[in-house]
């Protein structure tokens, strides 16, 4: 009996669909990684704030403004249906081509992608999501439409519908796909605006000084004395920056202990507020590296909390673990010292701390490297021993113990500055935290070590300006610098890499005069 049956065709509209997914949930997953990273604003968003920056406001006397920052909802309302009507074009020139459909997302894209370079403040990690978006919808696009070119290949045979059904899964399991994900987005970037929102509003019992008196040498174009906050490093291993309402925060401190405390971030305030200058170091810092920041510090003494708790027997640690579930260890010693007052910190620089260090509450012990002291986000204390923990950075092979190593650095001149020959400025730092600085050296192409004048300190903890003029005679030249220790340590020159106790070797740079 002759095929009575129609040549099954593939209706358009379901070409449109695949497409519409494919682009809606590119769109979803563009936006989910913007909120999930924290960036600024999503592909879409930022397109459309690139072109708000760009057109003039536009004002009438009767209606107001028509154009302007407030157009930013409408305008990404307009985007986001344009880009799924190209997904719906790119979904139907899918039917007969491979090439065209990429064509389109790559345009969408694309379009994005300039806006980005374009824009001042950008990091490598600013064009992810665009890219991300791009390579979903492409992958979506083949997949939810395979059963569309399944059905098309087999138009001569009977169908008995395995396609069709196979196309109504994969596209309706993806769309909810992309809701979710972008549901997810939502709520993550709403966590963040909301703890960003709080963090505003607060009002801490703290202190902003200005720099002590004679810290500062007076030599232009070094690093600020007082680094900053958004130009302190950041360091951690968490991909999205934690968000931590102080509500929610409570800090456990237990294990080798008589009494367990736990308290909450009203209890922290309430409690007697310690500040400090004091400056902070990361292991992976490079001679002549900017990992190292030194500023204002405001919290709570931990010692006096370990002595409520009573620590008890042989516990030589402290396993601190913070709300994204880093941990660390810290020498008990340490926390215990009160001079050396480690804090649980709730300000820096006279603010509440940023998000990216550590917000609501990070610790601070003076004098060691971040990796075994400095936990953002800590919500937990053990108290321990060495012997049975492996805090995550002794994992990856970094020093257990982790004091920071005397160190010193030339800022100013830029290495390969050309002078004319005669006098120059020389200045930097250098830091021997808990001991001291007592003195700085340079030396001019491997010559004598001479004496620069310093700066005062407020303490033994923060970095210590150091100047010197030398005179530079016409031709290239090397200079080194290295730091001198109060207990009488020489900074040592053999070069050795950041892993696993920190790097060693004098700071170098090279400049010519004329
Ligand atoms: N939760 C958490 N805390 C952390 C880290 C981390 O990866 N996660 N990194 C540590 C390291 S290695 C350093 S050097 C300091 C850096 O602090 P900053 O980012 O405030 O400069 O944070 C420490 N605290
Ligand atoms: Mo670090």
């Amino acid at each position: 009996m002759p095929d009575t049956m129609e040549p099954v065709t593939t209706p358009r509209g379901a070409w449109s669909i695949a497409g519409a997914v494919a682009g809606a949930a590119g769109l979803a997953v563009g936006h989910a990684m913007t909120m999930a990273l924290t960036l600024r604003s999503s592909p879409l968003v930022a397109f459309a704030e690139a072109v708000l920056r760009r057109v003039p406001e536009v004002a009438d006397d009767r209606m107001g403004t028509l154009i302007g920052p407030q157009s930013r909802g409408p305008l990404v309302f307009i985007l986001v249906l344009v880009a799924l009507l190209f997904s719906m074009w790119a979904g139907r020139l899918a039917e007969r081509s491979w090439w065209q459909p990429l064509l389109i997302w790559l345009g969408i894209g694309g379009v994005c992608l300039v806006e980005i370079v374009l824009s001042a403040e950008r990091t490598a990690l600013d064009f992810l999501p665009t890219t991300a978006g791009t390579v979903t919808s492409i992958v979506l696009l083949s997949f939810v439409s395979e059963p569309l070119h399944r059905i098309e290949d087999e138009s001569d045979t009977p169908v008995d519908g395995r396609s069709r059904r196979s196309f109504i899964i994969r596209s309706g399991v993806m769309g909810a796909a992309g809701i979710g994900v972008a549901i997810y987005g939502e709520s993550f970037g709403k966590k963040r605006r909301h703890v960003e929102q709080t963090r505003r509003l607060l009002n801490l019992p703290v202190s902003n000084p200005h720099v002590p008196e004679g810290v500062v040498l007076g030599v232009e174009g070094m690093a600020p004395w007082r680094t900053p906050t958004p130009e302190f490093f950041i360091e951690h291993t968490a991909v999205a920056t934690p968000t931590v309402e102080p509500l929610e925060w409570s800090l456990r401190i237990h294990g080798m202990v008589d009494h367990e405390i736990v308290l909450s971030y009203q209890d922290l305030i309430d409690r007697r507020i310690r500040e400090r200058w004091a400056t902070l170091s990361c292991a992976k810092n490079p001679v002549g590296g900017d990992k190292i920041g030194n500023a204002w510090w405001s919290g709570v003494r931990i010692s006096a909390l370990l002595e409520e708790a009573g620590v008890t027997g042989d516990a030589d640690a402290v396993l601190q673990t913070s709300q994204d579930g880093w941990t660390c260890g810290t020498p008990l010693a340490s926390m215990l010292d009160p001079n050396r007052e480690a804090m649980l910190a709730i300000a820096m620089n006279g603010e509440p701390l940023t998000l990216d260090h550590g917000f609501p509450v990070r610790t601070i012990v003076p004098g060691l490297f971040g990796h075994v002291s400095a936990c953002k986000w800590v919500v937990d204390l053990e108290v321990t021993r060495f012997a049975d923990i492996e805090a995550n950075p002794t994992k990856e092979g970094w020093a257990e113990m982790g004091p920071v190593l005397i160190g010193s650095r030339i800022d100013v001149p830029e290495g390969g500055t050309e002078f004319e020959a005669g006098v120059v400025s020389f200045a930097g730092y250098a830091w021997s935290q808990r001991i001291g600085i007592s003195g700085v050296e340079i030396a001019l192409d491997g010559g004598a070590w001479q004496g620069t004048e310093l700066g005062t300190v407020p303490n033994q903890d923060t970095w210590v300006q150091w100047r010197a003029d030398v005179d530079l005679p016409a031709g290239d030249h090397t200079v080194r610098v290295r730091a001198i220790g109060s207990d009488g340590t020489i900074q040592t020159g053999v070069q050795r890499d950041a892993k696993p106790d920190g790097a060693t070797g004098w700071h170098e740079i090279e400049v010519s005069a004329t």
